[in-house]
């Protein structure tokens, strides 16, 4: 046998005596005031939790991802009516009660109208043709210039018809638009065409003093040969 014990046998005399010497101590601990060990005292257990200290800065953002935007809230009541608003602009004149689809018919039945109250105050109409007079006297120029006014022409009878409104129209001697100006003897309207109505008075035309190259029309709406020059009632002549 060595003289040494194993290092079993060591260890375990060591951990014996440890034992012992930590039994002791507690007990003395627990017990007495005075520690009379000679070996230093083991640590006394951990102390209660101190106060809270004070609130620290707040820390930097988080660098985390962002979350999706959630859902849209529920609608909110009904709030209460708001003050009225100001009174709006005044508006466009409106447009005449007339359909504006209409207006070519409606400007066309005006005219009509217009025309039939000209004629029923003082026109004669025959046909086409719609004869006006102003009652005046005037030289043969004077009465084509008065109706060139109006784009008419003088009152140019081509039937009894026409020749008896003219007549009536005038009820006294008037011009006719009829010449024989450029070829004596030859009478012609006033576009240059002869005309094959007449309705001469007996004895006409005799072309007195060799000057009478224009044509009146008598009350009774016989035909004479008179002076362009005279001075007899304007009857104008116009398309109806
Ligand atoms: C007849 C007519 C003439 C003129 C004279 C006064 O001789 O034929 O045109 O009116 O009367
Ligand atoms: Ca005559």
């Amino acid at each position: 046998m060595s003289l040494f014990p194993s290092l079993h046998l060591l260890l375990l005399i060591v951990m014996t005596a440890s034992h012992t010497e930590t039994e002791n101590c507690e007990d003395i601990q627990n017990t007495c005031l005075v520690i009379s060990c000679d070996s230093p005292g083991i640590n006394g257990l951990p102390g209660k939790d101190g106060l809270d200290g004070a609130k620290g800065e707040k820390g930097e953002p988080g660098q985390g991802l962002i979350g999706l935007q959630g859902l849209p809230g529920m609608v909110g009541p009904q709030g209460s009516p708001g003050i009225p608003g100001l009174p709006g602009l005044k508006g466009q004149k409106g447009d005449s009660g007339i359909d504006p689809g209409n207006s070519l018919a409606n400007l066309r039945s005006e005219l009509d109208n217009i025309k039939k109250w000209l004629i029923f105050a003082q026109g004669k109409q025959v046909g086409k043709k719609l004869y006006l007079t102003n009652g005046k006297k005037m030289s043969f120029n004077g009465v084509k210039a008065l109706c060139a006014q109006f784009q008419a022409s003088v009152a140019t009878p081509t039937n009894s018809r026409e020749n008896q409104a003219i007549q009536e129209l005038a009820g006294t001697e008037a011009f006719l638009g009829i010449t024989d100006e450029y070829t004596e003897g030859q009478f012609v309207d006033l576009t240059g065409k002869r005309v094959r109505y007449q309705n001469w008075n007996d004895g006409e035309p005799n072309n007195a003093d060799s000057a009478e190259h224009c044509v009146e029309i008598l009350k009774d709406g016989k035909w004479n040969d008179i002076f362009c020059s005279s001075q007899l009632s304007a009857v104008c002549e116009f398309p109806a």
